[in-house]
């Protein structure tokens, strides 16, 4: 550990610091190709929270989760949210899902269509008043809306039926309410697609006002994106709401964070770090899904994986980085740097579980806690994260 770390501070902050795990990632998922069930997932969205409650837990960082509207419908989201609350967990994020209609083949708010362009928009109100009902403070958006020929539809107009759809739902925020806008540069559309980039999400943004934030999913670049300069700008311009956080090794793969490149989840929990983004209203959200591992200790794991960037994030010199920057000296700057990426801080975050009251092995006392043998008894026939839900 870099010797002049103020550890007690260090702990504080990883103390604070929230993950918010993903309703979805709790379920059965797949590939185009196939959905390899699990024994024992959930059936409910009561049995989601049952479950994001051991992650919370054994790790003692991951108090919230983010909902999928209409996967985790249910009559009465007070409820839900009460019961969330039984468990000591709240709801988080409220995701829309504006994609899996047979209305949303050419779109959903930018459909050429004015009927279907309503009934997206319809949704997204909706699950405003979800938000009020639960007590979530953030909406989350992601479009799948885009073009797959050139000359299919008018691609500026689009973005004018985005920015009139983004305004009426602005307009609906109640106090203390946020949207959340994402980006992704392709798929499900191959040739445009409505926000396919942090500049369209920005420009949208900025106009909108101050509700309305860029989040950031780890997984929707392309190769060789420099994302810790996307948030190290966001932040510099307040405009990053949160993360999606994965991993990719190709496209949008939704693997476990910190899994594929740790080094990149470092270098952005630095850029996070350095922009006050800790301490701010950054929302740290997993975006994932578990095709093939078992999926509780995969969220754990994951919330894990960013508790171990941010602690290497806090343990940067950023005294002695400044003296090497300021002095032009490259070497040691980057020498700073590495140091804080090559300290092994499982120690330091294991002694922190320990003071937290938590077993320090996450995963070790989730496997002998019994509960996995317990879902896989007592649940038959759970469903899958999205599409069937
Ligand atoms: C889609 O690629 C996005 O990452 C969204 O956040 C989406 O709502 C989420 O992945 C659940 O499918
Ligand atoms: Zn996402
Ligand atoms: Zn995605």
């Amino acid at each position: 550990m870099t010797s002049r770390a103020d550890v007690p501070a260090v702990k504080a902050a990883l103390r604070s610091q929230a993950v918010e795990t993903p309703s979805w990632a709790y379920g059965n998922s797949g590939t185009r190709f196939k959905v390899f069930a699990q024994p024992g997932v959930p059936r409910t969205p009561r049995e989601k929270l049952d479950d994001a409650a051991r992650v919370h837990e054994h790790t003692g960082v991951a108090p919230s989760v983010a909902l999928h509207i209409p996967w985790d419908r249910v009559d009465d989201y007070a409820d839900l949210a009460a019961y969330a609350a039984g468990l000591g967990l709240r709801l988080g994020a409220i995701n829309s899902n504006v994609f899996q209609d047979d209305d949303y083949r050419l779109g959903s708010v930018c459909h050429p269509d004015a009927r279907v362009r309503r009934k997206a928009l319809d949704h997204l109100l909706a699950c405003v008043d979800i938000m009020d009902a639960t007590g979530s403070r953030d909406l989350k958006l992601w479009f799948s809306d885009g073009t797959n020929y050139p000359g299919q539809d008018d691609v500026r107009a689009r973005q004018d039926r985005l920015a009139e759809a983004l305004a009426a739902v602005y307009e609906r925020l109640g106090d203390g309410q946020r949207m959340l806008l994402e980006y992704k540069f392709f798929e499900p559309a191959f040739y445009t697609t409505d926000v396919p980039d942090w500049g369209t999400a920005y420009a949208h943004c900025l106009k909108l006002g101050e509700k309305a934030k860029v989040v950031v999913d780890t997984g929707h670049h392309a190769p060789g994106t420099n994302i810790e300069f996307i948030v190290a700008l966001l932040l510099r311009e307040d405009k990053l709401g949160g993360f999606d956080f994965n991993s990719r090794f190709y496209a949008d793969d939704d693997l476990m964070v910190g899994a594929a490149d740790p080094f990149q989840l470092f270098r952005i929990m630095y850029e996070v770090v350095r922009g006050g983004g800790l301490t701010g209203d950054v929302a740290f959200m997993l975006d994932q899904c578990h095709n093939i591992e078992p999926k509780i200790p995969a969220i754990i794991r994951s919330v894990m994986n960013v508790q171990e960037a941010t602690a290497k994030a806090l343990l940067v010199d950023r005294e002695a980085l400044t003296a090497a920057q300021d002095a032009g000296d490259v070497l040691a700057a980057n020498a700073v740097l590495m140091d804080a990426y090559n300290t092994d801080v499982r120690p330091l975050l294991a002694e922190l579980r320990e003071e937290m009251g938590i077993d320090p092995d996450p995963v070790a006392a989730y496997h002998r806690s019994g509960w996995a043998q317990k879902i896989t008894d007592e649940r038959v026939g759970g469903t899958q994260a999205g599409w069937g839900a």
